[in-house]
């Protein structure tokens, strides 16, 4: 069944959502990277790609139901961030919007009843979870050695271990 003109529309307004989050870790890894904190800025960067990754998947499931994906206009990210603390609450309060936007998705499926997209979001769903959980648990890691040198030395030295997972089709 061919996908419906809201249905296309809403998805292709989380594509540019899912570009807009790349853009905006793109920038937290610039700054961080130019503030001399190199795991921070490695954790960014493969959150960026990993945005890059589900707005694949967004554009391969519009494609694969027989639409066209959009590129709608990316709106400028900030640029700076006071400390690391202030980073990765920006992160976490960007991962809540995105969920809002996920959930706000189910319900176009739902009301389109498009079973189908509501089944593919169902990854998305389980992948904001994750999101929000990543990002809350480094808040409250920095929140327990921010006063300590050392203690954020070794976070930064534990934020750089994080490698990029596969990109995922949107099928996966
Ligand atoms: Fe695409 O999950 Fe973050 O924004």
């Amino acid at each position: 069944m061919i996908i419906g003109k809201k249905m296309a529309d809403a998805l292709n307004e989380q594509i540019r959502e899912e570009l807009f989050s790349s853009y905006l870790y793109f920038a937290m890894a610039a700054d961080f990277e130019s503030k001399d904190w190199p795991g921070v800025a490695s954790w960014m960067k493969v959150q960026a790609q990993e945005e890059m990754a589900h707005s694949l998947k967004f554009y391969n499931w519009i494609n694969e139901r027989g639409g066209k994906a959009v590129f709608k206009a990316i709106d400028k990210p900030q640029e700076t961030w006071e400390s690391s603390l202030n980073l990765f609450e920006a992160a976490l309060a960007h991962e809540q919007h995105i969920t809002s936007c996920i959930y706000d998705l189910v319900k176009v499926a739902r009301e389109e009843g498009d079973i189908a997209t509501e089944i593919f979001l169902q990854w998305f769903v389980t992948e904001q979870v994750e999101e929000e959980a990543n990002a809350s648990e480094i808040v409250e890691k920095i929140k327990k050695v921010q006063n300590s040198q050392n203690g954020m030395y070794m976070l930064d030295k534990e934020l750089s271990a994080r490698s990029i997972a596969p990109v995922a089709s949107s099928a996966e």
